[in-house]
């Protein structure tokens, strides 16, 4: 650890603040892990019933701030963003892996999220209703939750939070952020972001630390009223449990195991393009990345042959250098996970066809580098066609025509996003309507979610509610029914 190494603090109340514990998180570069990029704060339960009193006070005005102000901070917040976005993009870079392109872009992308929220104030909030009743005004009307847990993963640390922030604000709710540990400057900035657009005290409360403090303690805290999170089933599934059970509102966004289906009728070079970019990208870390490509028969030797070559010749380094097509993964845990995989999946019987090993050259032995890997000959029913990898790995599995595509696709306990390249648009169309999927993309990539439209997965990939657009009402705010007379 350098000396010169910055503590960073919480934020609560409208203050920066340390934690009740001394208990420290040093973050670092996941492509030069040599490289410190300051200390967090492993916060203790009080620090989250600290912010979850200062959220509470908050509530009492912002939820009946006008939809003046609450645009306003938000078209603010999305400019800063803007003009902050190589900054911001760059500190992604550095604490997540993916390339600068991608950090900029994300924080690019976390503007326009933003802007699209900072017209929300002022669109339809309700409905009216004849009454059986002629004297009775009878209408509907959506009010905030209160106070609500954000607990976002480290792959998109600057989209997903802002995705969860801007409706979250917009519908008059408070927040308690829980960043992921891996991923904390981001988060730093973020909030620094609302608060020199002058989002009031209290509104959004910053408190880093571990999941099975802070976190378990958002799931418990009887003050809180929603909680939204991204990540791991297996984490989701647990918060559900605990924060169900006490009567909160949840909204899971889980797993992915995304199939891209390849017709014979493809052309190659696209279907090529697709693939590589929906996993590759991000280090095949998305839970929209594209896992499994599953292709007609009498194309899958072709589809193969150019999907290893064009594999092979991208280049892995640091996100930092522009050169760079692909990044590191995350941290030392997750390399051993896709490691273990590209294991699991050579004792399976996949054919390996290219990658598969951890890279050292260059200098990349500083870092949590893998290779981007193939593999062939992949059956569905294997655990590298099942389970989440959330790395730069791909299975090709054949399929002897598109029904059995469609139904390998569907043979998995996600369901999250999938593609089909085809020109034939009863081909596309087919799929569109059988596919077992909360996204599907005809002739583009998995991965990728505009901010105006729903975001959200089928079976064990998401927990029915969606994000994002007008969709991410739903889960932000609950229904007032009103029966209004005039006195008689
Ligand atoms: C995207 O594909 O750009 O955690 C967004 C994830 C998803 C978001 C994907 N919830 O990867």
């Amino acid at each position: 650890m350098q000396a010169t190494e910055r503590q960073y603090q919480n934020y609560i109340g409208g203050k920066w603040a340390d934690a009740a514990t001394d208990g420290v998180n040093d973050n670092s570069n996941p492509a030069d892990t040599g490289e410190a990029l300051g200390r967090f704060p492993r916060s203790a339960r009080e620090d989250v019933q600290r912010a979850v009193d200062a959220a509470t006070t908050a509530y009492t005005s912002w939820r009946r701030s006008s939809a003046t102000d609450r645009a306003a901070i938000l078209d603010r917040a999305a400019t800063i963003m803007e003009r902050r976005a190589d900054e911001i993009g760059r500190a992604l870079t550095l604490e997540e892996g993916k390339t600068i392109a991608e950090g900029v872009g994300e924080t690019k992308r976390g503007a326009s999220i933003l802007k699209f929220f900072a017209g929300e104030p002022w669109r339809p909030t309700g409905e009216t209703y004849n009454s059986a009743n002629p004297n009775t005004f009878l209408y509907t009307e959506r009010v905030p939750l209160g106070v609500v847990g954000v607990i976002t993963p480290w792959n998109f640390p600057v989209a997903i939070p802002i995705w969860k922030l801007a409706p979250l604000l917009a519908y008059g709710n408070v927040a308690i952020f829980k960043p992921a540990e891996l991923t904390p400057l981001t988060a730093h900035l973020i909030t620094e972001v609302f608060e020199e657009a002058g989002l009031p005290a209290g509104v959004l409360n910053l408190v880093h630390g571990p999941g099975s403090v802070v976190g378990n303690e958002i799931a418990r805290n009887p003050g809180i009223h929603g909680i939204t999170f991204t990540g791991s089933t297996s984490v989701g599934r647990e918060l559900y449990a605990i924060a169900s059970a006490r009567g909160a509102r949840v909204q899971l966004e889980l797993g992915g195991k995304n199939p891209v289906v390849v017709a014979a009728d493809a052309k190659i070079e696209q279907a090529v393009e697709i693939v590589l970019s929906g996993a590759m990208k991000s280090t095949g870390q998305k839970c929209t990345a594209t896992s499994r490509v599953i292709v007609e028969q009498p194309i899958e030797g072709a589809f193969t042959e150019a999907l290893v070559e064009r594999v092979k010749s991208i280049k892995v380094g640091p996100g930092i250098d522009t050169a760079s097509y692909m990044g590191p993964l995350v941290s030392a845990s997750a390399e051993k996970t896709v490691l273990d995989y590209i294991d699991i999946g050579k004792n399976e019987g996949a054919r390996l066809l290219t990658g598969g090993e951890k890279l050292a050259n260059d200098n990349l032995g500083q870092g949590y580098f893998v290779a981007p890997t193939v593999f062939g000959d992949v059956r569905p029913e294997m655990r590298i066609a099942q389970e989440e990898i959330f790395g730069p790995v791909v299975g090709v599995i054949r399929a002897s025509n598109l029904d059995e595509a469609v139904q390998i696709a569907n043979g998995v306990k996600y369901g999250l996003s999938a593609a089909i390249i085809t020109t034939n648009i009863g081909t596309a169309f087919n799929f569109v309507r059988s596919i077992e999927a909360g996204v599907v993309h005809v002739n583009s990539e998995t991965a990728g979610a505009e901010p105006h439209v729903p975001f959200g997965g089928f079976k064990d990939s998401s927990s029915f509610s969606r994000e994002q657009g007008r969709a991410a009402m739903e889960f932000f705010t609950q229904t007032r029914t009103v029966y209004f007379d005039m006195p008689s």
